[in-house]
């Protein structure tokens, strides 16, 4: 059973509502029955390039009509969708089409020159196609008119040849995201049809999703936020999803109001940005049913700014790329500032001791574990990191520090492992230091996140450099954005003579913090 059989439910029940559209250029819309088409043919047509079931198909493109029909026709073959970020240099983009052995690539036809150095070196990888969404007639062109290598003959529209059933049961990989990690490199997150359908049912539930409902889509589709709790979620409800190609505070706030959107969903430097929008005040969003938080830390002053401005109590969940959703304030009842409210159905959760590993008590903060259908398969081709991501019994770590309230609301206070959210990515800082160390300058380094207004957290680097030579921190920035996303890299650099060690060697990141973020 794949997650896509309630899209395909949908299509049966209505085909003449607007699934997917884009508001800005190049204006795009389809109703569900076009887009059930369009996947059907997108997935002919990599059928036609070889992609077969449990095959990668790696897509690094913008938000764009292309990107969804890929994805879609991928895991309606049984194969495997491999979003990745369009921030990934080259260095970070070869890492991960050859961890993933990836058969099949689709770029973007403005990242050629960058991303054809690294092609000769990806054996596994079989063709790599360039696209350019703002020609979305090429893209037709280009699934209709290629010949069927069996007849020869330009593809009709006859059904695609069904994948076997094991190739979409709910424990085949569906979907793989890389993970950053505390050690080594970033990891991929095997994520099943099971994991999607558990998810995608619960959050239908609990939210109360609707037919009727009009979804604004801000955020990016490369991640568990966007593409399966967003874009999925009203996929799966039978609703319509107005997408904008790239977040625009003062657009977005025009079109919750002229479109009459009832679902809103982002992370807190979004929901920050609408509150610094001008005249925040003057739109009245009245009309939405459901704004949610996720991602990262809901702010209390975002919380209240939201009450005060839109009238509006965000809803704030929690959730992870290897678990999706975990826990959800409730949608009739409180929606706690600082909680992220309850486990959803099927979801269990336990606090435990950090050094024990024992099962804690009511209202002591412990280490956050869940269990459920909800939780990935593993990390692809990582066995040891995927058994020491769970404990003896079975349960996922999470890294999460909290505890449980008496009343059932779960309430998360920091985290065990060293982990930056920035605008709702995460950010590994040992994969920074890992880069910043590379520099002949650097003689030791400690990435560190601040806390600040506009990301939440900033990633700050504290260098210190070998006693003969000397760098700006311009240049170290300079260096950190050839080798890491933009996003990754440090947004400011702090020189220090030397960083401070414990009686072990290791440095001593809670005085830095202490130091430097509060000055
Ligand atoms: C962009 N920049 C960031 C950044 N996003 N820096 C740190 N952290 C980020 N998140 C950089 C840009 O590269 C640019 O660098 C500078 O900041 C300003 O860019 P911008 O144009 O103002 O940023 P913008 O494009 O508007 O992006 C901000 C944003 C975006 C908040 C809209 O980051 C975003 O969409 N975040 C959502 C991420 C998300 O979907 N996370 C879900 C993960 S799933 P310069 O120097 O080049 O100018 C997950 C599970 C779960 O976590 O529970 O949901």
């Amino acid at each position: 059973m794949s997650f896509l059989n309630a899209f395909t439910e949908n299509v049966r029940k209505f085909p003449d509502t607007i699934a997917l559209e884009f508001i800005d250029p190049p204006l795009q819309r389809l109703t569900y029955k076009e887009l059930d088409e369009q996947v059907n043919r997108a997935a002919k047509y990599l059928q036609s390039l070889g992609i077969q079931p449990g095959d990668r198909v790696a897509l690094q493109l913008s938000k764009c009509l292309e990107f969804i029909l890929l994805h879609l026709a991928t895991v309606r073959l049984g194969a495997i969708s491999l979003p990745l970020n369009l921030a990934y240099p080259p260095d970070e983009l070869k890492y991960f089409l050859e961890d993933s052995g990836a058969k099949l690539f689709f770029a973007l036809d403005s990242a050629k020159e960058k991303t054809q150095s690294i092609l000769p070196e990806l054996p596994n990888l079989q063709k790599c196609i360039f696209l350019d969404p703002t020609q979305p007639k090429e893209f037709q062109l280009l699934i209709t008119n290629y010949k069927s290598p069996i007849s020869n003959s330009p593809v009709s529209n006859s059904p695609i040849s069904n994948p076997p059933c094991e190739a979409s049961s709910p424990s085949s990989t569906a979907v793989i995201i890389y993970t950053s990690g505390t050690t080594g490199r970033p990891k991929g997150a095997e994520i099943t049809h099971g994991n999607l359908i558990s998810n995608l049912q619960s959050l239908h539930e609990v939210w109360g999703w609707q037919a009727d409902d009009i979804l604004l889509h801000v955020l990016p589709i490369f991640h568990v936020h966007g593409l399966f709790v967003a874009l999925h979620g009203a996929l799966h409800a039978g609703a319509t999803t107005l997408l904008m190609r790239e977040f625009d505070a003062q657009k977005t706030l025009q079109t919750l109001v002229e479109r009459r959107c009832t679902v809103f969903m982002a992370v807190p430097t979004i929901h920050n940005r609408l509150l610094d929008a001008p005249n925040a005040k003057n739109f009245d969003l009245s009309h939405l049913r459901l704004i949610t938080s996720g991602s990262d830390r809901l702010p209390d002053e975002v919380f209240t700014g939201f009450q005060q401005t839109f009238g509006h109590t965000l809803l704030e969940r929690y959730g992870m790329t290897e678990t999706g959703m975990n826990c959800s304030n409730p949608l009739h009842g409180e929606r706690r500032i600082g909680s992220v409210g309850h486990p959803l159905p099927g979801v269990e959760v336990r606090f435990v001791d950090s050094e024990s590993r024992a099962s804690l008590p009511t209202g002591e903060i412990g280490e956050l574990e869940i269990r459920g259908p909800n939780i990935f398969k593993g990390y692809w081709n990582q066995p040891d990191k995927t058994s020491a991501s769970f404990s003896a019994d079975g349960w996922f770590k999470t890294g999460d520090l909290g505890y449980l309230e008496a009343d059932g609301y779960i309430t998360l206070c920091g985290r065990s492992k060293d982990l930056i959210i920035s605008g709702g990515l995460n950010i590994y800082p040992p994969e920074v230091e890992r880069v910043l160390v590379e520099h002949p300058a650097v003689a030791a380094c400690a990435v560190i996140g601040c806390p600040d207004r506009e990301w939440g957290e900033k990633v700050t680097a504290v260098v210190a450099l070998k006693k003969t030579e000397s760098v700006s921190g311009e240049e170290l920035m300079r260096f950190c954005r050839e080798k890491l996303a933009p996003y990754k890299s440090p947004k400011s650099i702090v020189f220090k003579d030397e960083l401070p060690r414990n009686a072990m060697g290791k440095v001593q990141k809670a005085e830095l913090r202490k130091e430097i973020c509060s000055g």
